[in-house]
């Protein structure tokens, strides 16, 4: 994918400096969460996961700290040809959301993942994921939108890949394992456009639910999901378990 001269350089200096992330990242029916994994597999990758060198991305900047509300205000004010990976990333280090203001929009399930919207409009979407303890992410891409994460609750791991051999007709490739990092409160971070395909995993060992915030520009509704062992990857459709506070009607949460 090919990024400005600008973001290039960017991306440049965090990639050498591990300061800020240089990252920031199924079939499935109405309620079902296609992105997530089934316990199973969920075990065998955080294993994998566990045993890979870490690479902690340290950030030292003063955040202020604004309830949800005010802090998705703050973003949708940056307009749309300012909303780059550069600003906004900036914009999540110098503001953060206060955790208990994230109440209305935290529904947990023990079956999956949830994606819950806050706020969307022709730039960007704003949702919180809830992770119980040990659940993950599939490996997956982001559709060439950039994305921004932070986690104002919990920890979260995030291992990115590299894409060999692509075969868009038979929709076969090789995924390799590259880097690995950790966001938590005062470590946000964004998908690597260079780089964009990932997964997230509350590991086990965590102990503890996470809360993350994701912002994606621009809003998109489905993504590629790869297969690691199998060797292949193929497009997912994405929905939410609630917009706006309001539950889907149609979700059955576990
Ligand atoms: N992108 C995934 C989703 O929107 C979550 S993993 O973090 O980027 O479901
Ligand atoms: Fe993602």
């Amino acid at each position: 994918m090919g990024v400005s001269a600008a973001t290039e350089k960017f991306l440049r200096s965090h990639l050498n400096t591990q300061s800020p992330a240089p990252l920031l990242h199924l079939r499935r029916k109405w309620r079902y969460n296609s992105l997530a994994i089934p316990v199973l597999h969920r075990l065998v990758d955080g294993f994998a996961v566990a045993k890979e060198s870490e690479a902690l991305m340290a950030q030292h900047v003063a955040t202020e700290q604004l309830t949800i509300t005010d802090w998705v205000k703050g973003l949708a004010a940056i307009p749309g040809r300012d909303f780059t990976l550069e600003n906004v990333q900036d914009y999540i280090i110098r503001h953060s959301a206060r955790p208990e203001t994230l109440d209305k929009y935290c529904y947990f399930s023990k079956g999956n993942y949830t994606r819950n919207l806050i706020f969307k409009n022709e730039v960007f979407e704003c949702m919180t994921i809830c992770w119980e303890i040990g659940q993950a992410s599939r490996i997956h891409n982001h559709r060439d939108q950039n994305c921004w994460m932070s986690a104002p609750i919990g920890r979260l791991k995030v291992q990115n890949f590299r894409v060999d051999d692509r075969d868009s007709a038979r929709g076969t490739c090789r995924i390799i394992p590259t880097e690995i990092y950790e966001m938590d409160a005062t470590h946000p971070a964004y998908v690597n456009p260079l780089e964009p395909v990932h997964q997230v995993l509350n590991l086990a060992e965590f102990r503890q639910r996470a809360v993350s915030i994701h912002i994606y520009s621009k809003p998109f509704d489905t993504c590629e999901v790869y297969l690691r062992e199998k060797g292949t990857y193929g497009d997912v459709p994405l929905h939410y378990t609630s917009e706006y506070g309001k539950l889907n009607p149609a979700e059955k949460l576990l």
